[in-house]
């Protein structure tokens, strides 16, 4: 068992933790914690690089090893990093927990030391018809942000 944990925070007083375990070769599980969001769908992402030098916008773009457009969690054709979003209620917090098989914990596409991020609007999965649909979802601004560290 491969375990990993960012801790998130940001200007805008958002605040929370990310958990991933993997066993052996197989899917991913993330479990969440977040608060300080707006109420809403936020889009959620693993991002290239973890780089926080200048905030969130230092970890580049959607984890993309595979040269794909942006997507959905599900779909055939997404970004490794395509999460989708994460629904926050009425009290501005967020918890869930999801698999995938798309971010490893080990191997060449081990997503160890990129970051999560989560985002000002939700993402619209590649299908908003916007021109950021393809390569963002038009997530809009990065209001929070963790690099992605292993854990004991
Ligand atoms: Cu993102
Ligand atoms: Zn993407």
């Amino acid at each position: 068992m491969v375990k990993a944990v960012a801790v998130l925070g940001s200007s805008e007083g958002v605040t929370g933790t990310v958990y991933f375990s993997q066993e052996g070769n197989g899917p991913t599980t993330v479990t969440g914690s977040l608060s300080g969001l707006k109420p809403g769908h936020h889009g959620f992402h693993v991002h290239a690089l973890g780089d926080t030098t200048n905030g969130c916008l230092s970890t580049g773009p959607h984890f993309n090893p595979n040269g794909k457009e942006h997507g959905a969690p599900e779909d055939e054709s997404r970004h490794a990093g395509d999460l989708g979003n994460v629904n926050v209620g009425d009290d501005g917090t967020a918890n869930f927990t999801l698999t995938d098989s798309q971010i490893p914990l080990t191997g060449p596409n081990s997503i160890i030391g990129r970051a999560v991020v989560v985002h000002a609007d939700p993402d619209d999965l590649g299908k908003g018809g916007h021109e950021l649909s393809k390569s963002t979802g038009n997530a809009g601004g990065r209001v929070a942000c963790g690099i992605i560290g292993l854990q004991g």
